[in-house]
């Protein structure tokens, strides 16, 4: 890579100064960009309308286009669609006409101090993408269109209704030990039978499938993907199949359903990217209920957010409520859906970034990261109340997060980071350990920063976390794996990514340790590109050796892995 000479560096300095981005402690690595950055957004293949700045530079409508297809697969996850801001700062015509196409050409060939990825000296675009580029943000953005409840009704497809279904399991598998695991770059998830290892079925999804979550009885799995598909699979039927499948917005994450007593299995929950709203639906149809959006203020400041993206959603245990965190506005919502004419919203001030989290071990809290703000808030789905904002590492992904009990503080939660090489255990108990509580009580080193899931299991005593994304690749094929009764002791690097035997050149990336519903196997995906041969591994938990090896042409790209019953009790 050639480096920018200094004259430059001082130019692209400036500008960050300008677009008021604040200095980080070093630009992000490759592989932590790529996250960042993300996916190849599915609403930059939609189409929307152009409105070009008059005071900005001449662009064809052939140059809008592709500036547009770039924009929305390199740009758009950190500035978001419409260019207001999110984990990258704003980027409005008001901020870059000033600035002019020399200055931004620079911005975006260098990168910038303050995390902006440096696009053209990386080689990812050339000097005349660069140019077409900082001219077209200078032009207002394309809005993508709306997509409410028509779009929805149009889109929502039961292809065998409730009453055709089954009225018990008809099949022979072991649902509570059975694992769906996401195929990412295949649009599918494959569900493998935990004791046999054998893939029972594939069941195609939507695009760059994400996550599934299980219904309260085991019965109903949700897959939803990027492009905002849900698919509704009834494990009951003899050969578990999609039963319905709706498509809730134009770019979406999560996907939840109510777990509540009485109402178990009753209602489902999905939020989007874009438009920026969750939607309730009826748990074995789909049939959507009630759309409500997230656009308003940011805490803090409480400016306006026209795109708050929804991250992670959770359901509760204590009241008949979803807990939905708005991203860019830094809020958590308590949805009650007891009466859903009269949907009452419960607005927690948390901090911004919010993405993913889980429950502490009592079910109650929840943990959840504010990343870019390195942050955890814990809000209490009892009381309905933020009970603590805690600093942590810097960008905190614990994935659901780890529960167990400390030899010394009582309870605690952990988190692994993206920014950094620590684990931050944070005290869970207010009652008995009232000292300790929603407090970082021990922090400690793992392999290195890149770190996205970190698992443990309540039969346990390891703590397994995984590093997919620190830019060295022996720290991205093992992972490090902890004694919760000794965490200051160190920990021991498994080679899984060897132990997988793959003999090809892939990344062979180690992500999302996920335990078996015995909770003594640990299994991990050996995360490689689509034309790479990738596969699971399956880790004895006593012992720490390897069990087993899973291959097979049709795992392709495996990411997350959702076992059933863990998933259905909220067990990690
Ligand atoms: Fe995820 C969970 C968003 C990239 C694997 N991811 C989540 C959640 C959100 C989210 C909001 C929480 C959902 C919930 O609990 O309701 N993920 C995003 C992004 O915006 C991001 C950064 C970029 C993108 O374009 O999507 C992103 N995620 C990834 C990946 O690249 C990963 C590693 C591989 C993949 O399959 O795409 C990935 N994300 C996961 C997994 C979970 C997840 C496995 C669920 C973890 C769990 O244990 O529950």
């Amino acid at each position: 890579m050639r480096k920018p000479p200094s004259a430059q560096l001082l130019a692209a300095f400036m500008l960050s100064l300008a677009l008021g981005i604040q200095a980080q402690e070093k630009p992000l690595a490759p592989t932590e960009k790529a996250y960042q950055v993300g996916d190849a957004s599915p609403v930059g293949n939609v189409s929307m309308v152009h409105s070009l700045n008059p005071k900005a530079p001449p662009m064809s409508v052939e140059e809008f286009a592709a500036g547009q297809k770039i924009y929305f697969e390199r740009c758009a996850g950190c500035h978001g669609v419409l260019r207001k801001g999110a984990t990258g700062k704003a980027l409005t015509t008001d901020k870059t006409i000033p600035n002019g196409t020399e200055y931004l050409k620079i911005f975006i060939k260098y990168g910038s101090p303050g995390g902006m990825p440096n696009w053209g000296t990386s080689g990812e675009l050339n000097d005349q993408q660069v140019d077409l580029m900082a001219r077209y943000i200078q032009h207002e953005p394309p809005t993508p269109p709306e997509w409410g409840m028509k779009e929805m009704m149009a889109s929502l497809k039961v292809s065998i209704a409730p009453d055709k279904r089954p009225t018990k399991k008809m099949n022979n598998l072991d649902l509570g030990n059975l694992f769906s695991v996401t195929l990412r770059d295949a649009g599918e998830i494959a569900l493998v039978d935990g004791k046999s290892k054998q893939i029972v079925k594939i069941i195609k999804t939507g695009y760059a499938v994400h996550i599934s979550r299980m219904s309260r009885s085991g019965r109903y799995l949700y897959v939803i993907g990027r492009d905002a598909r849900i698919n509704l699979i009834d494990l009951w039927m003899q050969d578990p199949q999609t039963v319905s499948e709706i498509k809730i917005g134009l770019e979406a994450r999560s996907v939840e359903t109510s777990k509540f007593k009485g109402y178990e299995d009753k209602l489902a929950i999905a939020g989007s990217y874009w438009p920026p709203q969750f939607v309730i639906m009826d748990g074995d149809t789909l049939k959507p209920l009630r759309v409500e959006s997230t656009r308003g203020t940011t805490v803090g400041t409480q400016e306006y957010h026209p795109e708050p993206r929804v991250a992670a959603i959770v359901a509760s245990h204590y009241n008949p409520e979803f807990i939905v965190n708005a991203k860019e506005t830094g809020k958590v919502l308590i949805v009650n859906y007891k009466d859903m004419e009269n949907l009452k919203i419960t607005t927690i001030n948390a901090a911004q970034f919010l993405h993913d989290g889980g429950m502490d071990s009592t079910g109650r809290y929840f943990m959840t990261a504010a990343n870019a703000s390195n942050k955890i808030a814990v809000v209490d789905t009892k009381d309905d109340k933020l009970t603590a904002l805690i600093d942590v590492g810097k960008v905190p992904h614990p994935g659901r997060g780890a529960n167990f009990v400390h030899p010394k503080f009582g309870p605690v939660w952990a988190t692994s980071h993206l920014g950094d090489d620590t684990i931050s255990l944070i005290g869970t108990d207010p009652i008995k350990h009232k000292a300790q509580a929603w407090r970082v009580v021990q922090t400690v080193k793992g392999q290195g920063g890149g770190s996205l899931f970190i698992k443990t299991h309540p039969k346990s005593n390891n703590l397994w976390v995984d590093t997919p994304l620190n830019p060295d690749a022996a720290n991205s094929q093992s992972i490090a794996v902890f004694d919760t009764r000794n965490m200051a002791g160190g920990f021991e690097v498994l080679p899984i990514g060897e132990w997988a035997g793959i003999k090809d050149d892939g990344a062979k990336r180690i992500v999302q340790p996920e335990y078996n519903m015995a909770g003594d196997e640990v299994w991990f995906s050996v995360w490689s590109a689509k034309d790479k041969i990738s596969a699971l591994v399956v880790v004895d938990d006593k012992t720490r050796k390897l069990k087993a090896v899973i291959k097979d042409p049709r795992l392709i790209t495996p990411t997350g892995k959702f076992n059933v019953n863990n998933t259905q009790h909220d067990v990690y």
